[in-house]
């Protein structure tokens, strides 16, 4: 194995973005990222006392525990009597919500429901994805996610880290998995690793793949050299079909795994691995991982541990609009449950040379998708904005569609990369700032769990 590809980012300090993935020779991932220019004037400094927090997890849940915090909110006078949920997922209701005019009498329906603080079920969720009225359907997301957020979108310092592409599985959608001997194969040494870690970051977002002979205490020296390295970073790391692995091959339970997680620094679990639930999609995509009912278990015992998580969703390959409904609807009712969900993150698939689509979903689409999990994730403090997959003018746009956060800096992309995302592969802090006031909001700083840091934004 030839050692790490690298990929190259250039001009981090607000200017060019240049990536290259030069994957060993002859590989498929050969990158050229968009190029950004952060010129223009920034608007307002954004301090921390300019906001009232609102909808937002205590964050400090691996210390207490989820479950604390239920907000009960009226609903155009009305008391909702659905609202006593945990912290993360409290639902947030809408005082003097407005009318929205839509000739789409469906979605009309959904409105009505919302406003009168009654909870959408399938037939809603698919009147959403359905409607030709994305216009209107955008102004009903935003505006229940500006009951909850108002105009903040947050944001995180931080970096991915995938110390190996080595993966066991064969997923047909991933182009970033490989086998020993690919061309494309690595594995990061420390020291690789730890170059990356710098003291700038608030986060590091780290994944790889199920490598065929790391043990479990390989995954574990990661974390602590990357903890003895840098104390205060905040570790986002594995997702639930690593952590499922790694029980596997510690020969032990998913509590343990995370109980030795967290004692090497772990603060949240990412969403990644969620792919889509439905045994359909799983049997024709990625028939060999875990499937719904392991990934929502995982999650469950990680909640009630009072480690937060987020949740993601795989869209814009073979699934179906139903698929996608009863996806969110899932994880709606873990939410209830442990309230430990801190964001939903809807995936635009990536075609790549992975032959299952022949281009991206459109950014209608990508929009309906953002607004629908807005209205149907009633009880999930944020929708997430990724503009990795969705691209950076797409993601601006989200903003204004029920999202409410940008995810991060990320520095180096390597999973969407590979299948030949056009995104950035990182952006640099001020960048980031400049989509979000672009866009007409507040830029609000957090770290891992969501907690505001409070910095003052230049
Ligand atoms: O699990 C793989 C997906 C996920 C492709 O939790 C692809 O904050 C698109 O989960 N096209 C990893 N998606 C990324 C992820 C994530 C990203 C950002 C934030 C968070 C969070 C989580 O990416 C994988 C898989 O579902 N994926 N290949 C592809 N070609």
């Amino acid at each position: 194995m030839g050692g790490v590809p690298d990929l190259e980012v250039t001009g981090g300090g607000g200017g060019a973005v240049r990536a290259a993935a030069a994957a060993a020779a002859g590989a498929a991932a050969d990158v050229a990222a968009a190029v950004r220019g952060a010129s223009g004037v920034l608007p307002t400094a954004y301090v921390r006392s300019d906001i009232t927090p609102s909808g937002v997890g205590t964050g400090d849940g691996a210390a207490k525990g989820v479950g604390d915090g239920a907000a009960s909110v009226a609903v155009n006078g009305a008391t909702s009597a659905a609202t006593s949920v945990a912290a993360g997922g409290a639902r947030v209701a809408l005082d003097a919500a407005p009318e929205i005019a839509t000739r789409d009498s469906r979605l009309a329906a959904v409105w009505a429901k919302i406003r009168a603080g009654r909870r959408l079920d399938l037939a809603d969720g698919l009147a959403c994805l359905e409607s030709h009225d994305l216009l209107a359907l955008g102004r009903m997301a935003d505006a229940v996610n500006r009951a909850r957020n108002g105009d903040r979108v947050m944001f995180v310092v931080n970096r991915q880290l995938n110390p190996t592409n080595l993966c066991i599985l064969d997923c047909k959608f991933c182009d970033f998995a490989a086998r020993k001997g690919d061309a494309h194969a690595y594995e990061m040494s420390m020291d690789e690793m730890l170059a990356r870690i710098t003291p700038d970051l608030r986060e590091v977002h780290i994944v790889g793949g199920l490598h065929p002979t790391w043990r479990f205490d390989d995954y574990l020296a990661i974390m602590n050299a990357i903890k003895a390295k840098s104390p205060a970073i905040q570790i986002k790391a594995w997702t639930a079909v690593e952590v499922d692995w790694f029980a596997r091959i510690a020969r032990t339970s998913i509590e343990s795994v995370l109980e030795r997680l967290v004692e090497a620094g772990l603060d949240t679990l990412p969403g990644g691995g969620a792919e889509v639930f439905s045994d359909r999609v799983q049997e024709i995509l990625f028939k060999p991982k875990i499937g719904a009912d392991r990934w929502l278990e995982v999650h469950q015992i990680a909640h009630r541990m009072g480690i937060r998580s987020n949740a993601t969703l795989l869209y814009g390959h073979v699934e179906t609009y139903e698929e996608r409904v009863v996806h969110m609807m899932r994880l709606r009712d873990l939410q209830d449950e442990t309230g430990g969900f801190l964001a939903f993150i809807p995936l635009a698939f990536q075609p790549g040379n992975t032959g299952i689509v022949e281009r991206q979903a459109s950014s209608i689409e990508d929009l309906r998708t953002v607004a629908t999990s807005r209205l149907v994730l009633d009880n999930f403090p944020h929708v997430k904005s990724y503009w990795v997959m969705l691209g950076e003018g797409t993601a601006q746009v989200a903003l204004h569609f029920g999202a409410s956060d940008l995810d991060g800096t990320i520095g180096e992309e390597r999973i969407a990369h590979y299948a030949l995302a056009g995104s950035a592969l990182g952006h640099a802090k001020e960048e980031i700032v400049r989509m979000i006031r672009e866009a007409g909001k507040v830029p609000v700083e957090r770290d891992a769990r969501y907690n505001e840091v409070g910095v003052e934004i230049a």
